[in-house]
This record gives structure tokens, sequence and C-alpha cells, in this order.
């Protein structure tokens, strides 16, 4: 907590807040093992000037009590986080990789959480051998090479987290083993991170009993605070309390010199680009990717100092359908003038991935950025 307080400089109640969160909440058991694997990783790839990307993945939960049957969860199956781990390779980057657990992992997504069981990919042949499916040869010899490859290279490193206080230790922990890596290193946020959350001590520690002759036992782990999730007569009241606003911990301090691409996710249209305008204002670090729950994967739009930018499959392309067969999507498209793409029907998956398209336009801002030495170290605070 003191390091956290001194490093913020102005000990503004956020920054206790922020400060306070590491000391309430504990770190996760795996952490030092975790960022064992984390540093050795760093290092080689420090040593051999790689660029690292720390792509995060998935959505973080928030348990409601200490020994966890219930929690809240935030949606993300990690496919954007998946895909583009996989085109940061592609990219010449190194990976790590910091995902909810379960959730979709480069390479092996082809084949798992699908509406398909990867069974279904195979078949036997004569000899009672387990063999791919002719139609899924070509593919599947492609995945596999570029996923032995990155093996080989040593190019990934698979870090997982499931709660909130378990995705943001290791955030924290694993951009100060990344400081070394000064303006090569590049944060991808695409995890969806809870806004609000319960505290460790105001958590109960067992089960929350809703039969009410046995709610007297719903107390919180120490005892002495009201739990935030309890019953109120037959009722469930669970009050949750802010998550400290890391981000901008993250641009000022725990990572001053990498570049750092954030998320916004919304459902309303009309807000999307004026709350990622708003977001990368307030934190001042370099692109926020913003993108709307239904669209998300046919478009995106990067909001950077540099502008607002679409980036879109192109609407002549055409979308796969369930069945594989390829149909015809939309109207003609394009842009309309306003920003956003005319009406589609954003049916099926698209038959081009648009990370595909994301990730080459982060890798050149992340050029420019280390071409300018890594500039932003006289801007922020270290
Ligand atoms: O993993 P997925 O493809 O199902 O979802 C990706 C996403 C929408 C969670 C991601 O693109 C995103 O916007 N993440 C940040 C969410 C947020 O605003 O917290």
């Amino acid at each position: 907590m003191t390091n956290e307080l001194d490093r913020s400089g102005n000990g503004t109640p956020l920054d206790v807040a922020e400060g306070q969160y590491f000391t309430i909440n504990a770190p996760p058991k795996a952490l030092n093992t975790h960022l064992a694997l984390a540093r050795e990783f760093i290092d080689r790839h420090a040593e051999e000037g790689r660029r690292v990307a720390l792509v995060t993945s998935g959505g973080t939960t928030v348990p409601l009590e200490n020994q966890t049957v219930r929690y809240i969860d935030n949606f993300s199956a990690g496919t954007r986080g998946a895909t583009s781990a996989e085109y940061f390779l592609d990219a010449g980057y190194a990976v790590i990789f910091l995902h909810r657990q379960f959730s979709l992992l480069p390479y092996s997504r082809h084949y798992s959480h699908n509406t398909r069981s990867f069974l279904d990919f195979m078949g036997e042949d004569e000899q009672g051998r387990v063999v791919v499916n002719p139609e899924h040869q070509e593919q599947m010899v492609q995945v596999l090479r570029q996923y032995n490859k990155a093996k080989k290279d040593n190019t990934i490193l698979i870090l997982s987290f499931v709660t909130i206080t378990e995705y943001l230790w290791q955030l924290r922990e694993v951009a100060k083993l990344m400081r070394p890596l000064g303006s090569n290193a590049l944060f991808y946020l695409a995890a969806a991170v809870s806004d609000f959350f319960v505290p460790q001590d105001r958590m109960t520690e067992h089960k929350i009993q809703s039969n009410e002759e046995f709610t007297e036992k719903n107390r919180s782990a120490d005892g002495a605070k009201r739990p935030a999730a309890r019953t109120e007569g037959k009722s469930l009241v669970i009050d949750l309390e802010p998550v400290p606003k890391f981000l901008k911990r993250l641009v000022d301090g725990w990572a001053p010199n990498a570049l750092i691409v954030s998320f916004k996710l919304e459902t309303d249209p009309s807000i999307l680009v004026e709350k990622a305008k708003y977001a990368l204002n307030k934190y001042q670090h370099d692109l926020v990717i913003g993108n709307l729950l239904t669209t998300r994967k046919w478009e995106v739009v990067f909001v950077s100092p540099e502008g607002e930018k679409w980036v879109r499959v192109p609407s002549h392309r055409r979308t796969k359908s369930s069945s594989g067969i390829e149909s015809l999507v939309g109207k003609a498209g394009g842009a309309n003038g306003n920003g956003r793409a005319r009406e589609h029907e954003f049916v099926g998956e698209p038959a081009i991935e648009i990370e595909s398209l994301m990730i080459p336009e982060v890798a050149a801002l992340h050029g420019r950025l280390v071409a300018q030495g890594g500039s932003k170290t006289q801007h922020r605070p270290d």
C-alpha cells in the first residue's frame, strides 16, 4: 500500500482507494508462480529485442461469497482476445495472454466452444486410427503449424484469472515486470472487466442462505462488517462498490512508456464514440477501440490522439452462414458519411476476422511510437 501511495505522487482520495484495493483484496495463490514464468519470458524477449504484447481476454467475475458458489460475471467469450493474440504472433510479437480460465485460447479456439464438438472434426481410418476428416485437413494443418511455431519459438505465455481481483493483481505485477521493455511493450486490454465488486472484507464466508430459518448465518468473513450481498426478508440485496480506475495507474505508473490500447464496449450506438473519446481524454493513453455488442465482429472504431477511424470488414465480402455456405450480407455497404456503416444484417460469421485488419493498424501505431523513441516518457510521470 505504501508503494502504491508513494508512486501516485499526489495522495488524492482516488489514489488511496487504489492503494487500499491491494491491501484489502489478497493476491491470487498462483501469483508468484505466474510471475516467475512471466519474468523469464519477458527477460528472454527483451534480450532478443522483440516487442511484447500483454493481451487480456475474457470476462472477470465478482464472487459474492468467500467460498464461492455464486458470482456476477461479465460478458465475453474471449474471442476478441484469442483471435487478436494470433495476429500479434503473426506480426512478430511475443504475447502474454492473460485470460479468463476456460475462455477461448489462441489456435485451439478454432475447435473449441463450437456448436460442433471437436470430435466432429475427426474420423477413423481403415486401420482403426483416429484421423482428421478430409474437409478439415487444409485448415487444421495451417492452424497446427502456427500453433507449433509459437510453441517452438516460445512466443506465447498463457496466464489465467477468474475474479476481478486475480485479474488486477496480475495486470499490475506483470506490467511492472514489463517496464524494462520500455516502448517495446504493448498492452491490449480486451478483457471485459467488472466496474463493481465485493471487497473481501465485506464478503460472506459461506454460501448465502436464502431460507429465513438460516439467514442469521449470513455474516461477512471478519464478522464485523455488513455483508455486501445479504438477504433482507426473502430478497437478496447486493450492494457493490466501484472498482478503482486502474487504467490511469497503468498509464502513469505501472507502464509509463508502453503503448496502451483499451476497449470500450457499448450497446447504444449513439454514445459509443463519445464514450471512447471520454476514456481517451480521461486516461491519456494511446488508443481506445470502441465496439458495439451486436456488431463487434464487423466493425470497430479506433479513437486516438490522431483522430477517429472506423475499421470494418469490407461490405462486399460475404459472410459464412452457419451451414458454412457463403451468402451475401447486407446492402452495398461502406461508411455512410456519419462514421457508422450503413445498415447491415450482422448475421452468421464474417468471412474475414476483423482482428486481421485491426492488429496491423495497432502494430503500425506501435511502430510510430517506437520510432519516436517512446517519447511519451516526457508526458508521463514515472
Ligand atoms: O470476447 P468477445 O469477442 O466475446 O467480446 C469482446 C469484448 C466485447 C468483451 C471486447 O471487444 C471489449 O470491448 N472489451 C472491453 C469491454 C469493456 O468495456 O469493459
